[in-house]
C-alpha cells in the first residue's frame, strides 16, 4: 500500500492580487496563483515523507530553468522513460512557465528571459511509481543565475543560498558555450570563485549527494559539423572529428580540476546533457538518465530531529 501524499499550501502570496490594489503599488513578483515559490513557503507543503530538495547551482543562462521545464514536460507528455507518474504539483504555471518560454526559445521567437533575482525559485511535483503507488514529493530550487554570479564575490549572498546547504541532491551546471572558445578563463575563473566561496562558507554539506553536469551539449556536435565541412577526404574527416573531441576533453578536465579539490563528485554523477532534448522518442539519453537519478533514487529515509527550513515543513503537518 503507498504512502499517501497530502499536499496543501497556503502561503498568501501565491492568492490572486487583490482587487483593492492601488495602481502605484509594488507589485509583488510571481503573484499567480500556482506560481514559483519563494524559499520561506517551502514551509506550507505538507506531505507525509519528507521530500527531496533537488537544488539547480549555476551561473547564469547555463540552462537550470531550461532543464527543470524540460523534467517537467517529460513527465506529463512521455513518463515511462521516468517510470513514474505524475500525480500533483503545487507550482503549475511556475513550470508551464518554463516550459512555455523553453517552446518559444527553441521556434526562435523569444530567448528564455534570464529568472529574475526576485522570483520565486521553488517548484514542486509529486511523482508516483508506473502504478500511481509509492508517491513522494521532489522540490527544485531554480533561483536566478545573477544570484549566483553576484554569490561569487560575496559572502552575504552565498550564506543566504539555504537551499543549496539542505540540498539532498545538488546538480552544479557547467555551460558547454561558455567553455567552448579559446578564451573560457574568465568563465573558468568565476566558476572557481562561486565554488571557493560557497565551500569556504560551509555551504556544501556532506549529506548532500553532488552532480557535475555539462549542459548544452549539442553544441560540441555543431562545432564538429562545422569543423568537417567543406572537407572529402574520410581521413581528413575523421582526424578532425578527433580534435575536436580531443579539445572537449581537455575542456572537461580543466573544469574537473577545479571542481574536485573543492567537491567529492563520484564518476557515475558526472553527466553531459542537452537540456533541450526533449523530442519525443528522441530524447536526449543523457538528460533522461540524470531526471530518473534526481526523482527515483536514494529517497530520503526518516527525519532527523534537527530543525531546518526543509524539515519543518514535516514538522508542522
Ligand atoms: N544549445 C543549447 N541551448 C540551451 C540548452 N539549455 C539551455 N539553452 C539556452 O541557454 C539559454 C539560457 O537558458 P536558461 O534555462 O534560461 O538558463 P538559466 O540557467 O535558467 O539562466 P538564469 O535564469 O539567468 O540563471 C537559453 O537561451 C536556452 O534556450 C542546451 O542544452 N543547448
Ligand atoms: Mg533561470
Amino acid at each position: 500500500m503507498s504512502e499517501p501524499v497530502n499536499i496543501k499550501l497556503d502561503t498568501g502570496i501565491s492568492a490572486p492580487p487583490s482587487a483593492q490594489q492601488k495602481e502605484g503599488d509594488a507589485m509583488v513578483e510571481s503573484t499567480y496563483r500556482y506560481d514559483a515559490l519563494r524559499d520561506a513557503d517551502v514551509n506550507g507543503f505538507s506531505s507525509s515523507r519528507r521530500p527531496t530538495l533537488v537544488t539547480l547551482f549555476g551561473i547564469s543562462e547555463c540552462g537550470k530553468t531550461t532543464f527543470v521545464g524540460s523534467l517537467f514536460a517529460i513527465l506529463c507528455r512521455h513518463p515511462q522513460l521516468l517510470k513514474s507518474t505524475f500525480i500533483d504539483s503545487d507550482t503549475l504555471t511556475g513550470f508551464q512557465r518554463r516550459v512555455h518560454t523553453r517552446y518559444l526559445s527553441e521556434k526562435g521567437i523569444s530567448d528564455q528571459p534570464r529568472t529574475q533575482r526576485r522570483a520565486g525559485s521553488i517548484l514542486n511535483v509529486v511523482v508516483g511509481n508506473e502504478r500511481g503507488d509509492d508517491q513522494r514529493m521532489v522540490i527544485f530550487s531554480d533561483l536566478s543565475g545573477e544570484l549566483y554570479n553576484d554569490a561569487a564575490s560575496k559572502d552575504e549572498i552565498v550564506i543566504q543560498q539555504t537551499a543549496v546547504k539542505y540540498a539532498d541532491k545538488l546538480v552544479i551546471f557547467v555551460d558547454a558555450e561558455k567553455l567552448l572558445p579559446a578564451k573560457n578563463n574568465a568563465y573558468k575563473a568565476s566558476l572557481q570563485s562561486l565554488l571557493t566561496r560557497f565551500e569556504g562558507n560551509g555551504m556544501f554539506a556532506s549529506n548532500t549527494e553532488y552532480f557535475l553536469v555539462f549542459n548544452k551539449v549539442d553544441l560540441i556536435e555543431n562545432e564538429t559539423k562545422k569543423a568537417v565541412e567543406g572537407i572529402e577526404d574520410e581521413c581528413d574527416i575523421q582526424r578532425k572529428r578527433e580534435e575536436v573531441a580531443n579539445l572537449w576533453k581537455q575542456r572537461k578536465q580543466s573544469v574537473l580540476d577545479i571542481v574536485s579539490p573543492l567537491i567529492n563528485i563520484p564518476q557515475d554523477n558526472i553527466y553531459e546533457i542537452c537540456s533541450k532534448g526533449i523530442e519525443y522518442d528522441n530524447e536526449d539519453p543523457g538528460l533522461i538518465a540524470l531526471f530518473n537519478r534526481l526523482i527515483t533514487e536514494k529517497m530520503p529515509s526518516s527525519l532527523s530531529t534537527e530543525y531546518n527550513w526543509i524539515q519543518k515543513l514535516v514538522k508542522e503537518k
